[in-house]
């Protein structure tokens, strides 16, 4: 084997020789030997049991190169350490991004419940936040066609309240029974370990297709919400009715729901696809950009309240989580709103560690008897012990109340809040503070007395059973552009489903939605003959109204603040066009970003110097909502031939995104087979900016989507 006299094993044989390494000089003497000068006050490397570490650079071996002591510690605690680094990722929801925030309350609720952080108006309650993918694994993609986890952990004055919700009201199955089938079927298939993230395989559509209940679902997810651009634009949603009460004992029914400032807005497959390969941390890298530019995410918490009456006069079971309640028939009031300002400072101990769990609530919320909600009240607590290893996981001070708690339980792994005194027990004869903490019969959680009675059964509700009408509500509630996207996304998932009998049995349920999407669906799969329809447990209730609230397009915020505009620029770039277009994306409260050729930027019209934001393949149109193209003639002769260039315009044009260009730049344009239409603007003048500006509002032109996707 070559002998290497690499500075990092064996010091050079005469001399020393020194590196720069940040504010530290490594100083490699001779024989291997390794002094560091700290630049400044800094702490002493040491190891775990706090003795100062000489040399971190070696391990300790005998003779120059000879084998290594098994005395070395600090080699073996090291190396120990960096064994055991990793914990069970989550078996679902495994892919998450958490911050900081707070919840401020906009006025006193106590009418409808006790619960401490609705009491004060303006009142803020600190709160974490983790955003996430189903089903995916840690490192899979963030642009996964998938639902997103909306985790919300609340650190109020009376306990943790955890709103463990969805960026969709709805959910796949009704009783919780079904949930490791569902997730085994959704995740990559345990024969082969693929594909990753992504449903589109024979054993998620298997088991849909044979569990019609999930049909309501399957319409939300292969509608564009399962590709949100940011998790900043979706809405977020507690699924399940749950109930307020007040200091009187009133139960009122509730769900819950987040909706984002900014408005909803998503991304269109393609681009879905090609973000995944620009830039897998699309999402995250959104929210830390926003959160350190103090731009920071905002949605307010609205409620549906409604009561007994409402709920056995409603079309559908309350309790049944694959179902929703229309805004139009429960408006949302709006009582706080949610800030996110501050990322984590370390991502394991905070995002990897947080343990949310349903059962987290505080006096003035219940629970329901949603039979999904119950079994989730078990699953979330046994899965962190699974998680975190030890029935203190709430130790953790990401877990841990912001308010004073006391409990009897003691010991066990890792305790580091324990107790002082004698008392462990209760009842006890310790008078005082001696006996330790005590109940309290008013003040406490107390549960809500619903009356329960019936015979112990394995048995779903009849009121559980229309499975299709709910599907065909959201389906028609829909704008054109968004069912087309639906029709897209079911054909592009179903042509990755191997087994024919499959796409055909899906086919057959889509009948029970609307013909025309199974018609769109089948010949998109080129099905040779229709099949029959799905036989429903209920016949399918075709009265009900569409609901415009749950389209996704047809209630654009009809603003470009919070959304990023991508530049192309070259040399010669006019100077005044560029800074008239940062101005009026400055004062939109958008961000601008630049591309060039290469990212040390470019010479302006006007002599100066521009730096760049990214080299022209390392920002693709694809992570921008909206883009300009600023070239001078040269720069569009240069980069006509060049193909990033080139996929810049097309996606941009394919995506239905609005583009400014100079005329100069037409070239590339032309090239880019990019064709005239009202969302392609020419900037003649500074003064032509902000028109442009205020025509991105409008996020996307659709009317240019048919033109440009044929099948
Ligand atoms: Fe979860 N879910 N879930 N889920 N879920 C978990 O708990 C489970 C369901 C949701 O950012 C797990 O700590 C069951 C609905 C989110 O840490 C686990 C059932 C909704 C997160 C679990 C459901 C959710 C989880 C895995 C059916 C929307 C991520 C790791 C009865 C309302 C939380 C963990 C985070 C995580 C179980 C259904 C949302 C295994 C059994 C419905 C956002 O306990």
């Amino acid at each position: 084997m070559a002998r290497t006299t690499s500075s990092r094993g064996r010091g050079p044989a005469t001399g020393r020789t020194s590196a720069q390494l940040g504010d530290q000089t490594i100083i490699r003497g001779e024989g291997g030997e390794t002094h560091q000068i700290a630049g400044g006050d800094v702490p002493v490397l040491t190891t775990q049991q706090g003795a100062p570490v000489a040399d971190d650079q070696n391990s300790l071996r005998i003779g120059r190169r000879g084998p290594t002591a098994l005395e070395d510690f600090h080699l073996r605690e090291k190396i120990f350490h960096f064994d055991h680094e990793r914990i069970p990722e989550r078996v679902v929801h495994a892919r998450g991004f958490g911050a900081h925030g707070y919840f401020e309350n906009y006025g006193a609720l106590a009418d409808i419940t006790r619960a401490d952080l609705f009491q004060r108006p303006g009142e803020k309650t600190p709160a974490f936040v983790r955003f996430s993918t189903v089903a995916g694994s840690k490192g899979s993609p963030d642009l996964a066609r998938d639902v997103r986890g909306f985790a919300v952990k609340l650190y109020t004055k009376e306990g943790n309240w955890d709103l463990v919700g969805n960026n969709i009201p709805v959910f796949f199955i009704q009783d919780a029974i079904k949930f490791p089938d569902f997730v085994h079927a959704a995740k990559e298939e345990p024969d082969r370990g693929f594909p990753q993230a992504a449903t589109a395989h024979d054993n998620f559509w298997d088991f849909i297709s044979l569990n019609p209940e999930s049909m309501n679902m399957v319409l939300w997810i292969m509608s564009d919400r399962t590709i949100p651009r940011s998790l900043r634009f979706m809405e977020g949603f507690g699924v399940h009715t749950f109930r307020l009460v007040n200091a009187a004992g009133k139960s009122t029914f509730v769900k819950f729901h987040w909706k984002p400032k900014l408005g909803m807005q998503s991304v269109v497959w393609n681009e879905a696809l090609k973000i995944n390969g620009a830039d897998p941390d699309f999402h995250r890298r959104d929210m830390w950009d926003s959160i350190q530019s103090g731009a920071f995410p905002e949605w307010e918490l609205g409620l549906q309240l409604f009561d007994e009456a409402f709920a056995d006069k409603f079309a559908f079971d309350v309790l049944d989580a694959t179902k929703l309640i229309p805004e139009e028939e429960v408006p949302i009031r709006r009582v706080g709103r949610l800030v996110l300002d501050r990322c984590v400072d370390n991502f394991f101990a905070e995002t990897e560690q947080v343990a949310f769990g349903t059962g987290n609530i505080v006096p003035g919320i219940d629970f329901s008897n949603d039979p999904l909600l119950q079994g989730r009240n078990f699953s979330y607590l046994d899965t962190q012990l699974k998680r975190l290893g030890s029935a203190n996981f709430t130790h953790l001070p990401i877990n841990a109340p912001k308010c004073p708690f006391h409990t009897l339980q003691q010991d066990g792994h890792m305790a580091f809040i324990n107790p002082k005194g004698r008392v462990n027990y209760e009842p006890n004869s310790w008078g005082g503070a001696a006996g330790g903490p005590r109940e309290a019969p008013d003040k406490g959680f107390n549960s809500y007395p619903a009356e329960e009675q019936g015979q112990k059964l394995r048995i779903r509700s009849e009121t559980f059973a229309d499975h299709y009408s709910q599907a065909r509500q959201f389906y028609l509630s829909q704008m054109p552009i968004e069912q087309s996207h639906i029709a897209a996304a079911l054909t592009f998932e179903l042509s990755k489903v191997e087994t024919l009998a499959i796409r055909a049995r899906m086919v057959g349920h889509l009948l029970n939605v609307d013909e025309a999407l199974a018609k769109k669906v089948a010949d998109g799969l080129r099905l040779k003959e229709m099949p029959k329809a799905a036989e429903p447990a209920r016949a399918v209730d075709r009265s009900l109204k569409p609901s415009p609230a749950l389209s996704l397009i047809g209630n654009a915020a009809g603003t470009f603040k919070g959304r990023k505009l991508g530049v192309l620029i070259s040399d010669g770039v006019d100077a005044a066009l560029l800074a008239a277009l940062k101005a009026a994306i400055d004062a939109e409260g958008a961000v601008i970003k630049l591309v060039a050729p290469m990212v040390g930027g470019v010479a302006a019209s006007d002599g100066s110097w521009i730096a760049a934001d990214e080299k022209i393949d390392g920002g693709p149109s694809v992570v921008f909502d909206a883009v300009a193209v600023l070239l001078s003639a040269e720069g569009a002769a240069l980069l006509v031939d060049e193909a990033s260039a080139r996929d810049f315009v097309a996606d941009a044009f394919a995506h239905c995104k609005f583009i400014a260009h100079t005329a100069a730049s037409m070239p590339l344009l032309a090239k880019a087979g990019v064709a005239a239409d009202t969302g392609i603007v020419e900037l003649r003048t500074a003064s032509d900016a902000a028109g442009f500006v205020a025509a991105c509002r409008q996020l996307r032109f659709w009317d240019r989507e048919a033109k440009v996707k044929r099948v």
